[in-house]
């Protein structure tokens, strides 16, 4: 039995798997007080429908692009005010994510053990590559691919479709880890080998696909249990 990190390549998701987008929660408190939780839970809600939405209309706008504007709609949806540069600010702060505990020895380990290991992500090259650095893990991926290139989100093929084209290898040999229900749902149904971080309570998707392994985080990778 081997574990789910086994494999030779192992892609990762990035927000919500490597970095933690709840800890803005605070700085949205300090702005909005108690209004604080509910403007995050609608901000990142907002920020993917129009990731979904803005793919379907064939109508893309860079990561940093919509979550400030995913940021604004929240907002607006709770009744609050802003200005612009607060507005500029919060959503700078998704640049400035703090990777999970666990993160870096997993990825450490992972390494160690002669697995390759990418991010695939609908952030922007630029953000990426400084939350990598910011984290300190940056040196241990082969490569950062964002959906940039392609100029789709996620989950449309077009995204998974970039690791099996950069590594020249098929979809089942590619481990795919995400903390995003909807993210290992499109995953999965592209082939992937897909392992689902569920790090929040609550039920995976009804798209029709399941996770081949299932962990509270990434350590589950190193579990030959899993
Ligand atoms: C990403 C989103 C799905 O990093 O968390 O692509």
């Amino acid at each position: 039995v081997s574990a789910p990190g086994s494999g030779r390549l192992v892609v990762f998701d990035a927000f919500g798997t490597l970095f933690d987008p709840s800890s803005l929660v605070e700085r949205l408190r300090v702005r909005f007080g108690e209004d604080g939780l509910a403007i995050g839970a609608t901000w990142r809600a907002t920020q993917l429908r129009y990731t979904w939405l803005r793919t379907l209309m064939d109508a893309y706008e860079p990561f940093d692009v919509v979550t400030r504007d995913a940021l604004a709609y929240a907002v607006r949806s709770h009744g609050q005010g802003s200005t612009d540069g607060e507005l500029d600010e919060l959503a700078r702060g998704y640049s400035e994510l703090e990777a999970y505990t666990e993160v870096p020895e997993v990825l450490g380990t992972l390494v160690d053990d002669s697995v390759t290991l990418a991010i695939l992500s609908n952030g922007t090259s630029a953000m990426l590559g400084g939350l990598a650095e910011r984290a300190g893990i940056a040196a241990r991926f082969a490569v950062i691919l964002s959906v940039d290139s392609v100029r789709r989100y996620k989950p449309d093929p077009a995204v998974y479709r970039l690791a099996t084209d950069h590594f020249g290898v098929a979809a089942a040999d590619v481990g795919f880890v995400s903390g995003n229900a909807w993210d290992c749902s499109g995953a999965r149904r592209f082939g992937f080998d897909v392992t689902w971080i569920a790090r929040s309570d609550g039920p995976f998707d009804e798209l029709g696909e399941q996770p081949d392994h299932v962990g509270r985080d990434l350590r589950v990778l190193l579990d030959p249990s899993a």
